[in-house]
Parts: C-alpha cells; structure tokens; sequence
C-alpha cells in the first residue's frame, strides 16, 4: 500500500476533452464501452497510465485500431499505452460484475437498481480513466438495458434521447458543464417519482425529481420542501443559481455514507430522504433539510469549482458544511443548531486529534483517501471557514465568495486559491490565518486573570499551547479569534475597548489584554468563534454569574457544561482516588467541590431564573463523556460513566419534582415540524429523563411514558419515551420494543431506531443480544445503514457493553471488522474509530484495545482503509 503526499502534485500529461461511455447493464455482467478524446499537454509525455481497479479488460484500441496484449501494460492499480502525438481517440471495453460488487463503490447492484458512487476513487471501478479532480471532460452516456424493471435510466445532466431498438430500452444522456470522473453517476431502476419545479430568479425553470422507493411518495415532500428552500437561500445569500434543466435525487437503502453530489443527479441513503411524523423524528427531519441543502450546495462549491487533488477535499467540504450550517441557523434555531455543531467538534473532532489519525484540515500524506472524509476536513474546515466569516464580516465574506467564482469557475483548484480570493477581495493579509490548513492538533489557550487594583483594571493574558499530535511534532501559534465580554459583578457587560469586532486576536504564544475594571467574570469563546480549548480556571459561582447574566445564550449553555464537566470530574476523582469521601466534599488537583451543593445551586438557578424555552432545554442536559473529561489525559471509561450517572441522577432529585409539573402542564398538538414544537417536544423530553430519575416522581413519570408512547402521533415522542426508559426501566423498554417491532418491522429505514437502541441497552448479556439481532431477518451485514445501526451504535454509544474488564465488547468488534473488512472495507474502517483511541484509557482497557488492532494488522488480506488505521494506531 503506497503513501501519497500533497507535496509531489503535478500537473497531468494529458487530458481529456470528450467521453462517451456505453452501459450495457446486466447484474452480473455489465459491459462498459468508453470512447474518450485525448489531449496530450506535456509534449515530452510519450505513455498515458489510466488508472483502473478490479476491471475486466476487453479490448483497447487507439484511433481505431485495436491494440495486443504485447501493446500495453496491464496491472492491478491500472492500464499503461504508449500515445505519443497531441491528440487521439482511445476506445476501452470492459466488464465489471454490479452483483458480486458489495463494496458499494464503483457501479453496483442493489434490491433490482443499479448505483454508483465514484467519490472519491471509485470511477476506476467502472473503467480506466484519469481518476483524478483535475480532469474535467464533457460526459455523454448511453445507458442499454433489457430488464423490463429498469424502468428509469438516469445520468447527469440533461436527457437527449430515450428510445427502444428492439427489447433494449436505451437512454442517452450529456452533460454540458466539463467534469471530473467522481461526480459522474449512473442509476436504472423502477422507482415512484415525487416531482415538481423551481424558477430560478432569473426566470430559469428547473424541473426537480425525486425518485423514491414504491409507495413512498409521501415520505419525500420535506426532502422536496428542502430542495426548494436551498435554491432559494442560495441565491439569496450567494447570488449562486442552478444551472441545469433538470435536478434528480434519488434514495437508496445502500448506501455508504449520507449522500453524494453528482452533477445533477444526487444519489441519496433513503435515511436522509424519507420522512414523515410518524416515522421521522424531528432530528430526522433536520438532518434531511441541511443534507439536501449541503448536496445542492455543492454544485457551485464542489462542482462549477473542484478540487484540484484529494488533499485539497475542505476546499469543498468546508465551505460547503458552512454553508449547509449557515442555511440551518436560517431555517431553525441558531442556538441548537450552533451547539449541535459545538458537539460534533468536541465529541468528534478533538478526540481525532489526540488519537493516531490526526491530519490538518488539508492532510499531507494519505493511503486511503476514503479515509479522509472525516471530521476534522469536514467540520473542523467550515470552523475555519466560519473564523474567516468573523473576521470579514458577512460583506466580506461575501466579497470574497464573488471573487472566488470570478476567478475560478469551471477549475479544480486548491485551498490557497480560496485564502487568496478571501484576501484579495478584502484587502487583508492572511498570511498567518492559512496556517489552520497546514497544522493540526487542538490548540489549547489557558488564560489568567492579573488585577490592578490602583489603577482598576484587569489583566488577561492568553498562552497559546499546541500539543504535538501523532502527525505533526512541530507546531506553532495560530491565530485564533476569540469573541469575549466581559461581566461586572452586577451582570453588567464592562466596556472593552480593545476587542476588534467583539474578538480577541490571539496570535503568538502569549498575549495580554488590559480591561476597565475588577472581579470582572470573563466570557470566553462565545459562539465557539475558534476551533480551541479554553483552560481557565472558572469557580462555580463565575460559571453561575455567567449563566444568569452573560448577553448570549450560548455562552449560557458552554458554562453550564462546565458546572456539569466540574461535578463530573470531582466524582470521578473521588471514585478512582483510595481516600474516603466526607459526603460528596472532595479534593481534585484544583478545587474543592461539594457537588450535591452545587447541582442544588444550579438547579435552583434554572428554576428561578427567567430562562427561555430553547435555552433550558439545552441548559438541562448533561455534557457527554468526551466533553466532561476535558482536561484528563486517561480515564476509566466505567468509572468515569458511574459519576456522570451520579451527576445525573443528583441533579434530578435537585430538580426532578419540578419536571413532572412542567411536563404535565405541557399540550399536545398535532404534529408538525417547526421550531417552536421541535424544541417543546425536546424541553418534555428533558423534563421526562429528569423526572424518572427522581425517585419522587419516578413511578408516575413512568405511567406517563407508557401512556404517551401509545398516544403520541409521531416518532420524536415515542423514542424519547423509549430511551427515557432503556436506562430506567428495562422490562416497559422491552415490552415497549416489541410493539414497535410488530408495528414497524416491515420498514428497514424506522428499524434501524429499533437495532440502535437495543444496541446501546446496559444488559451483561449483551454480546449474546448482539448476535440475536444480527440473525434478525432486517439484518445484513451487506447494509451500511444496518452495520452502523447495530454495531455502530455498540462500538460507539454502549459504555459499559464496549469497555468490558476483559474486553470480550473489544474482541467482538475486532471479530466483526474482520468480516466486514471483507464485505465493505469503507464502513469497517468508521467503525474501527473507537478501538483506535486507547491511548487514552487507562489500564487494562488500554492493552485490550490494542491487542485488538494488533489482531486486525496482522491478519491476512486486509483492505488498504483498515491497513492504513491500524498501522498508524501502532506506530
Ligand atoms: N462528497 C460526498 C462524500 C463522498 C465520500 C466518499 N467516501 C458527500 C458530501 O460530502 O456531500
Ligand atoms: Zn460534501
């Protein structure tokens, strides 16, 4: 397996202008006919390599004139011919099997349908191409076929012809807009189609198709109502239009990941399409709406301008994210959609970092590029994005967008090209700034607080500390913007006059700043306004003052984050600590903490405090695993899930009799998605946890679960009732799943709930429980979406199930990997992520996880996505 790095780039020898491909479609035998025109651009290249994967070569032939075998080279990773003038016709026919295809890459057959997904290197599985971004050519595709079920032929662009000769049904398709082999797609199957159309603002009519699952018409008009809605915010806040006659979607059940971008054909996993009250919660519902905005989106940044090469993929992916989270705020509430994203960031992103995967933004060096679609090229980038965002405000920003365009529509260009038009258009110099792409690791900033009491002032100083991270030993400051306010001791926000644009610029390795004032409370990172840890030293009443008075509600919920983080870790000090506990009083490295005290303290707070809906929602629930141990360079996973229990349940005997009469003095309505009712569904969620965990209040809160998972009329409700349940009362949570098994057991997407909640149960048998639901008759190890649902969910979200003392939860995934690895190498190396972090959990865990991908390393056969985690997780 051969490392490929950013640094040895060039530019390719040639080119090609046209390709015609010819699909005659077969399930087990496809024949793929490609006529391309060939354009040398180096005139010292005399051979072209095409590249191609687990193909069946046919013929070849060059200006019609075919080729032997003595003329060519062929091997695994591809095909070589000698070209040697400026330009000419190469003809290649090849068979590949659709069928025997479970990878779910190149072109494959599922459920009667054929799909494709090329991103990023998957064309080569159709037939040798250049498979790189930097070849854009105008595609025009004939689609063959004599299945009689093959009732829609799709491919990009707009539809030429559609005829019959004989009883071959046979398409013809061309794309106008030149494009690179990974946004082509191919898709032929029966399907129902969901239609309608969108007028541009220049008057442009766009006729949109969804092509869903038979019977499933109406589970498509939110993805549709969506669509439509990114069109439109678009072209408001971009001036950005579409520009094809037609945009499909279509929705299948395999899929490996979301959903992908095809020049005006979006192939979609079913999860992120269908959706109704019933069958959708209201995550579902949000998450469809920014995933069809995000696909739409990247038909300017993505496809009208593309990625020079694969390091350069946050070119797209960042900026397009932004996006996608820019529309969300727009069309939801800004706050949960901001601290959803917080969330993915510090429970995600932060834990790559530490772990062996860590790469920049732009990775230097890649095996696999499959393996870079992760966290830190797609989240971590629109934070990057998003700081360039605040610091030249939404005009500025603006501006550089129209530049970027300007200059590079219909090119594949790379990162710097995205700074430079940032910097030109607004006449900045980010020189500094671009160091986000090149470096990576969490920067830390700890901050201290110096008062001068003569002349009233305080001051702040700022060490910016970049731990070296498994990719990188060097690293040196960045410049990060943090937004901050500053609170007097009656709440009021002092007058800073030295923040620009309400930002602190940090920038080298220790920065001060003098403010007005003394016991001045800091806000620090509002609105996470830089991808950074901040490491200040807050007291319980700082963090209380905050939440009762800072200007803005996030920095509401970051501090309420950081009383839970604290309680946490005092418990959990306490539990792994010899020393015997007076009550809950203990001494950790920083602070005394009397964590009954302060959870009745600031349940006290949220009770009386006037606090909006939306805020208390978020103001009530507890920080995950990751985000409580901040700070903790090892822990151990069980004890460290016993005290965030502890915390948990304290915090509901502080505030739990109030739940119960909020939640009953709650109405019902029919449902619909809209803001206010999504985040009042989440508040009785909320107040239903904490009222169960309360012993007070837990048998009736229990009553009212049951009774309102059989009343309630849509599916957000009823699986809050059934997690509220799988941790309190595990006989209602099976007599519940049972029924909801019998009611929805026919629909694959509804019971992927189903195998994920059973999946994240607390049982000690729950290894034997996994293999029971594996033999369920909606499971297959060929479906990505049931893979994640089942062991996923296990790997990821069962605690205890995973970090079993003797690591029998370790060993059953590394079993598992190791048979998936053989089926569909892509979703086996997500799902190896949790056995890579263990390095940070202590002994035995630790050795047991390794030992774990020991085994994966060194077995036989094993994909390049695995090889590639494995062998960085051991060095
Ligand atoms: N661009 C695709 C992801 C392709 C993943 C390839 N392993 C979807 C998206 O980001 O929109
Ligand atoms: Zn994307």
């Amino acid at each position: 397996h051969i490392v490929k790095r950013r640094l040895d780039y060039e530019k390719p020898d040639f080119l090609i202008s046209e390709t015609a491909l010819t699909f005659d479609l077969f399930p087990e035998k496809t024949v793929v006919t490609s006529v391309l025109l060939v354009k040398r651009q180096n005139t010292k290249a005399s051979h072209i390599t095409l590249d191609g994967e687990e193909l069946c070569l046919v013929s070849v032939s060059v200006n019609d004139k075919a080729l032997s075998s003595d003329e060519y080279e062929l091997n695994a990773s591809g095909l070589k011919l000698c070209i040697d003038c400026d330009s000419v016709e190469l003809k290649i026919v090849t068979e590949i099997n659709p069928k025997q295809n479970t990878s779910l890459e190149g072109l494959y057959y599922t459920q009667d349908a054929y799909c494709t997904q090329c991103e990023a290197e998957g064309f080569r599985k159709i037939t040798y191409y250049l498979d790189r971004p930097d070849v854009l050519s105008i595609f025009t595709v004939t689609i063959r076929t004599t299945d009689a079920p093959n009732k829609y032929l799709l491919s990009n662009g707009n539809l030429v012809k559609r005829y019959k000769e004989g009883d071959t049904d046979i398409a013809v398709w061309h794309d106008p807009h030149p494009k690179p082999s990974y946004l082509f797609a191919l898709v032929a199957g029966d399907f129902d189609l969901l239609v309608d159309t969108f007028i541009t603002r220049s008057g442009r009519v766009v006729n949109l198709e969804l092509y869903l699952e038979k019977g499933r018409l109406q589970q498509g008009q939110h993805a549709l109502d969506s669509l439509k809605k990114a069109m439109k915010w678009d072209e408001d806040t971009y001036g950005l239009e579409y520009d094809l006659d037609v945009y499909m979607v279509v929705a299948v059940d395999f899929f490996n990941m979301g959903a992908m971008e095809n020049k005006g054909l979006n192939v979609f996993n079913s999860k992120f399409v269908l959706a109704d009250a019933k069958t959708a919660t209201d995550e579902d519902f949000f998450n469809i709406e920014s995933i069809i905005a995000h696909e739409y989106f990247h038909n300017w940044t993505g496809n009208r301008v593309t990625c020079r090469d694969w390091f350069q993929l946050s070119l797209k992916e960042g900026l397009t994210v932004f996006r996608d989270q820019q529309f969300s705020a727009d069309m939801s509430s800004y706050l949960s959609t901001r601290i959803s994203q917080v969330k993915v960031m510090r429970e995600h992103q932060f834990v790559e970092d530490t772990g062996p995967m860590s790469h920049p933004i732009r990775p230097d060096e890649v095996m696999e590029m499959n393996n870079f679609y992760t966290v830190t090229v797609y989240d971590k980038g629109a934070e990057v994005i998003r700081m360039l965002h605040t610091l030249l405000s939404a005009e500025g920003f603006r501006k550089g967008m129209d530049l970027y365009f300007a200059r590079h529509d219909g090119e594949a260009v790379t990162c710097d090209d995205f700074v430079d038009a940032m910097a030109t258009a607004n006449n900045m110099d980010l020189q500094h700034f671009r160091q986000w792409y090149s470096q990576s690791g969490t920067p830390l900033i700890a901050v201290s607080k110096k008062e001068n009491d003569l002349a009233a002032t305080t001051e702040f100083t700022f060490t910016q500390v970049n731990p070296k991270t498994a990719d990188q030993k060097e690293k040196s400051p960045l410049f990060v913007p943090i937004v901050a306010e500053f609170l007097d001791t009656s709440g009021k926000v002092v007058d800073a006059p030295s923040l620009t644009n309400s930002s602190i610029i940090v920038n080298e390795q220790h920065n001060s700043f003098s403010v007005e004032g003394t016991n001045l409370t800091p806000v620090l990172l509002d609105k996470f306004s830089a991808p950074v840890v901040i490491d200040y030293d807050y007291s319980i009443p700082e963090l209380l003052h905050i939440i009762r008075y800072a200007s803005s509600s996030y920095a509401k919920w970051d501090a309420s984050q950081r009383v839970f983080s604290a309680c946490i870790q005092a418990r959990y000090a306490m539990q792994i600590s010899n020393a015997t506990p007076r009550g809950d009083k203990l001494i950790n490295n920083r602070n005394t903490l009397d964590v009954q005290g302060v959870l009745s303290e600031y349940a006290n707070v949220l009770v009386n405090a006037d606090i909006e809906g939306d805020v208390l929602v978020e103001l009530l629930s507890l920080p995950s695993t990751e985000t409580a141990r901040t700070g903790l360079k090892t822990i151990d996973p069980i004890a460290f899930e016993d005290a965030s229990e502890y915390v948990q349940k304290s915090f509901a005997e502080h505030i739990g009799g109030h739940a119960l009469a909020c939640l009953s003095a709650s109405q019902v309505a029919t449902y619909q998605y809209s803001v206010e009712q999504v985040n009042q569904r989440a508040l009785n969620a909320s107040w239903l946890k904490l009222a169960v965990l309360n012993e007070d209040t837990r048998n009736a809160a229990l009553l009212e679960i049951e009774q309102r998972y059989i009343q309630s009329d849509n599916m957000t409700d009823r699986l809050n009732c059934l997690k509220v349940c799988q941790i309190e009362n595990i006989d209602l949570f099976d007599k519940l799943m049972s029924s909801f098994e019998q009611e929805f057991g026919h629909d694959a997407v509804i019971m992927d709930k189903w195998f994920g909640l059973h999946a994240t149960t607390k049982r000690v048998d729950i290894l034997a429980q996994l293999d029971l639901l594996r033999a369920h008759g909606q499971f297959t190890i060929n479906n990505p979406n049931k893979v994640r649902a089942l062991i996923g969910s296990f790997a990821f979200y069962n605690t205890l199930g995973f970090h079993q003392k003797h690591g029998a939860g370790y060993k059953y995934l590394g079993d598992y990997l190791l048979d998936l690895d053989k089926v569909n190498p892509q979703v086996a190396s997500r799902i190896v992520t949790p056995l890579l972090q263990f390095e940070s959990f202590n002994e035995p865990y630790k050795s047991l996880m390794k030992s774990q991908i020991e085994r994966i390393f060194t077995s036989k056969g094993l994909s390049r996505d695995l090889f590639e985690k494995a062998s960085k997780a051991l060095t």
